[in-house]
This record gives C-alpha cells, structure tokens and sequence, in this order.
C-alpha cells in the first residue's frame, strides 16, 4: 500500500450548529469553531471534518445546499471560514469540508430556474421525467419516506428526490452539470482544504429508466436503495471527479458509502482508488432495521465484534478504512454499543479503547471524547430530524404504540448526537447564552467538558492519552502499519486483537503461537485487550515480558493494571489494556 500523509491522522467530526454559539443566537458557529482549536489540538486531533457549513435552508440540516459558494448566515461569514483555514494551518491542522453532490436544495437558483423552465437547459440539472399513466415514473421509496418524485407544477412531469422532496436529485449524466461540481470543488480546494467527506455519493448514478421494483412495504413502495444496488457504472463517475478534482490536489477524500457491490472495495480505496478511504459502516449497519427502525435491535457483543474483525480483516487487504463509532446519523456508540452495566466511564473508556487502535484512519464524533449519550423526549415534536419524524410515523403506521416508537427514537434517532456540545455544567451548557436551537441533553450537569478537562481519570483524559499514545513516536509505525490480528475469539466478552509491525507478521507473538526466536527484534506486537462481560477474565499472553501502556483501569498515568510474572493479565468487567508484548 501507498503511505499517505494522513495514515497516522487522528479525524474530529464538528457539526457546527450544535458545537459553540458564540452570539447567543441558539446555534453553534464558526466563531465557536475557531475559539476551540486549541481544546482540539490538545485533545489530539489532526484533521477537522466540518459538517455542511453553505448557505442552506437546513431543512435537512444543511445538507440541502442552496450556494455552493456562500458560507450560511447563521455560521457567519467567508472571512470567519477563511480565518478558520488560517487557524488551523498556524496549528498544523487540516480541515474537510462536507462534500454534498447527489443533491442541492429546492431553492437553489439552478432548480428554480428549472421549475421556471421546466423542458430548459437547467431542468437538464436534475431529473425531471414524464409520470407513467398520470402516476409517478416509478415506485421509488425516498430515504426520507414517500414517495421519490415529486410533481413539476403545471406539468405532467415529475422530480426526482433520493431524500427529502426539498432535496432534488442532480441528474450526473448531463456534462454541463458534471462540470459546474468539478469548478465548485476547486474553488474550495484553491481556498486550501485538505479535502472532503463526501456524501451519499453511491447515489449519484442512476438507472435512467427508472425500472420499478417489487414493493417492499405497505406502501406498495419499493426502497430507492434497490435502483441503486441494480444499476452498474457509478465508477466511471468517481474516476471522472477524482481526475478533474481531487487528483490535482492530492485531496484527502472519505466518501460515505452504503450500499456497495461486495467485489468494489480495491476500486474504490485501493490504492489509486477513487477514495482516500471511505467509513466503516458495518458494525452500524449491523444494529440497524432491515425495513425500519420498528425491526432494529442491538446485537450480541460476539456478533458486534465478529463483524467488526471481519470488516477489518478485508480492509486491510484493500485499503485504508476511516473507523466512526457514532456520527451525526447515528445515535451515540456510547448508548448503542455498551450493554447497560457497561454504560458508565469504564465502559465509554473501553469502548474508546477498542475501537481507536483498529487498522484505519479514527473520526471521532463531537462529544464522543466526553462520552455524551443518547437523550429521552417525551415527545416527538421535541425532535428536529427530517429522518425522525418518518421513521416515528412509521412506526405507529406498522401499530406501534406512542410510547413504543418514541422508545425507537430514544434508541436511533439521529437527534441523539446533535444535541448541542456539553461544555460545562452552567445555563446553556456553555453551548449558547440564549436558549439552543435543539434542547440540551439534561445530563450536561453532570457529562460535560469542563468536569472532565483537569480530571485524571476522566473520559475526555482518557481519550488524550490514547491519542497521544497512538501517535507516539516509539508506537506510531505499528497502530498506523501494523497488522490487525484478533485474538481470544473463543474468550466470553473478550474483545482483542494485535496490531503487529514488522517481517513476520503473519506469525510474531500472537496468542498460541511461538515467537520465532531473532525475528521478535524485528517486530513490534502490541495486544489491545477488553472486557466487555461481567466476569473478571484472564488473559494468557504469548510472551511473558509484556507490559501495559495503558489501561482504563484506576487513575494513575498508565492504568494499574499489571502482567503477572507467569505472563498473564486479568481484566474486570469493563476493563481495557494496551499491552506491548
Ligand atoms: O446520509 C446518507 C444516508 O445514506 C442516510 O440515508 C442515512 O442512512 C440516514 O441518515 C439514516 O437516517 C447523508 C448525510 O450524512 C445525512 O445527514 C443526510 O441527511 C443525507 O446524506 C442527505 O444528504
Ligand atoms: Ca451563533
């Protein structure tokens, strides 16, 4: 594999309405950004990935771009952004902008010169098409619910909308259009980005005839999802953006990809693939519903950890994957992966643990790094999200109680991670002076920046020293290079694997085996072991001079937790150790 400059990189993922409110407005802005670098910079992170900070109507929350050129009103101004860049570039530190092209808004000036103009050049923009028998083109289910088309007033033609009606479809066939994206994502390149997160970007091609599918549901609608797994060709699109764009710059790009055909992966993030990398969904895609949020479930910690280690075993043979536990799509990892005796600092910390040394690039989410949880309403109208209010009229739609569907909510809206940033304990939460454009999670008493930041054996302390241990000089080459090797698979509750660096990878120190004798020299074997169970566990090691970088375990600097002279570590519940063997 190539090296890449942001292989060793440590990603922070910001969704500036919830981050910090510097005017008192309710919502978070660049301002706020730019005031917390250097809490970021200590934390250890290198890359920054902004969530859509463009002018939008944020009806799904700023990934309904209306200019592709302007920076929202409500974030502040070009010169904020522009003194972002500056900012970070003074501390070493990179920013990605969220790249949002399968769709724009409804109210940018393209689709409402198309509506204009329904049969003119800039309806070619999108996908507008003639109904079938007054009806629409086809049976598609949008992301967001109903229908994907949407009527063209005083026509007999429809839109179409992968996502919310509001979020019209740009049509990547027509080459004007292609070319209008390759100018905007230079522009911004020019600006010195480091890159982008790329966004829903296996949509971008469609099958034009728009075929419909056996319907999946009592609609009698059938998932958009399906036209998108049929149809073929989607990477000679990536090709053509990658040439016209990223490729000049040397962009870092992490596309979010679901859907993908199995036998893709080395196009899309081997080496000259068309991504930097993409994330990891499939330990998320795991607890989802096949159908809805009405069948989602919280998987066995085997099966969890079994997905994770089989994603990881296929990657590193391929590329390099960008490892998420939460996003802003998702509910917090924290709420989701943890099994309740586990959901306290121990267990954020383990999870933390586990989940930073994994092969591949770590994108922490906004919050993670203080273990912020999912949070309980009491109603829906108490929710903001687009893709929660669907999801919960679903839900009753299939016979679910009010209390029952509000309770899927609770466990995967994605509300739960955009609740404003826990700062401190005061009024606000040290989010906002005014009063915060989504309500706080109650627990910001308690959960918050400020109780943690000089606490050794806090949270957002922990997290500081698994960073700085992951980048350190002495260890770098093996959390960035090594192998990943699982380990005590048969163990209850054991989640552990290597990182291994050096020639004789395939055998050197892992559990079981012999060390070959000369070669251990050569290589570096580092062990990262949890207890996700109840019981107290022992842990044989292969050699019997280990010895703990870290652990989660009391508070001293490296943890307490120690090798005993006959080789072995013996984890609590919800204990975790880095172990140099
Ligand atoms: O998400 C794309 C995506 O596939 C979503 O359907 C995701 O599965 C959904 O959020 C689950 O409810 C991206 C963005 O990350 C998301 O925030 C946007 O809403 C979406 O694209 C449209 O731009
Ligand atoms: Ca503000």
């Amino acid at each position: 594999m190539k090296r890449k400059w942001w292989h060793d990189k440590t990603a922070y993922q910001i969704y500036p309405k919830s981050f910090l409110d510097t005017n008192g407005d309710g919502i978070g802005d660049l301002k706020g950004i730019i005031s917390k670098l250097d809490y970021l910079k200590d934390l250890g992170i290198d890359i920054i990935w902004l969530s859509p900070v463009y002018q939008s109507p944020f009806v799904d929350q700023g990934y309904d771009i209306s200019d592709y050129y302007k920076i929202a009103e409500e974030f502040g101004t070009m010169e904020e952004f522009d003194e972002l860049l500056a900012e970070t570039k003074k501390r070493g530190m990179y920013v990605l902008m969220d790249l949002v092209i399968n769709h724009c808004s409804d109210k940018h000036e393209w689709f409402q010169r198309a509506l204009k103009d329904p049969y003119g050049k800039y309806a070619g923009y999108f996908h507008f098409v003639k109904g079938k028998d007054g009806k629409e083109p086809s049976n598609y289910r949008s992301y967001f619910g109903g229908s994907a088309w949407e009527p063209v007033p005083g026509t007999d033609l429809y839109y179409l909308h992968m996502f919310a009606k509001e979020q019209p479809d740009l049509n990547w066939e027509n080459p004007e259009l292609r070319q209008e994206i390759y100018k905007m994502i230079n522009w911004w390149l020019d600006k010195g980005l480091a890159g982008f997160r790329i966004d829903a970007i296996i949509n971008i091609k469609k099958d034009l005839s728009f075929p419909s599918f056996e319907p999946d549901g009592p609609d009698g609608l059938a998932s958009c999802v399906k036209m998108v797994e049929e149809v073929q060709g989607v990477g000679d699109y990536f090709e053509d953006i990658k040439k016209n764009t990223f490729e000049k710059y040397d962009a870092f790009t992490v596309a979010e990809v679901f859907n993908m055909k199995d036998d893709e992966l080395a196009e899309f993030i081997g080496d000259d693939g068309h991504f930097s990398t993409m994330f990891d969904f499939s330990a998320h895609t795991l607890a989802q519903g096949e159908s809805g949020w009405n069948n989602s479930r919280k998987p066995s910690l085997k099966e969890w950890r079994d997905t994770i280690f089989a994603s990881q075993k296929r990657m590193q043979e391929v590329g390099f994957p960008a490892n998420i536990i939460e996003n802003h799509d998702e509910p917090r990892g924290a709420s989701r992966f943890l099994p309740e005796y586990a959901q306290n600092e121990a267990g954020k910390k383990m999870l933390a643990t586990t989940s930073v040394f994994l092969y591949g690039i770590p994108f922490i989410y906004q919050g993670q790094e203080i273990g912020m949880t999912n949070c309980r309403r009491n109603d829906i109208s108490e929710y903001d999200d687009i893709s929660t209010k669907d999801q919960y009229r679903e839900a009753l739609a299939a016979g679910c109680s009010r209390e029952q569907a509000l309770e899927y909510c609770y466990e995967n809206s994605r509300d739960n991670a955009r609740t404003p940033m826990q700062w401190s304990d005061k009024k606000g939460a040290g989010f906002t002076a005014g009063t915060p454009w989504l309500a706080l999670n109650p627990n910001y008493t308690q959960i918050n920046v400020e109780e943690q930041a000089d606490r050794p054996d806090s949270v957002l302390t922990y997290y500081k020293k698994l960073l700085a241990l992951k980048k350190s000089p002495e260890y770098k080459e093996t959390f960035t290079y090594g192998r990943f090797v699982p380990d005590y698979e048969n163990k209850d509750g054991i989640f552990a694997y290597h990182r291994i660096s050096g020639k004789d990878t395939a055998k050197a120190g892992v559990h079981g085996t012999e060390a070959v004798d000369g070669e251990k020299d050569a290589s570096q074997d580092i062990l990262i072991a949890a207890n996700y169970g109840t019981e107290p566990c022992t842990l044989k090691l292969a050699g019997r001079s280990g010895r703990v970088l870290l652990s989660n375990a009391g508070k001293e600097e490296k943890g307490t937790r120690e090798i005993t002279e006959a080789g072995s570590i013996t984890l609590e519940s919800c204990e975790a150790a880095v172990i140099l063997q």
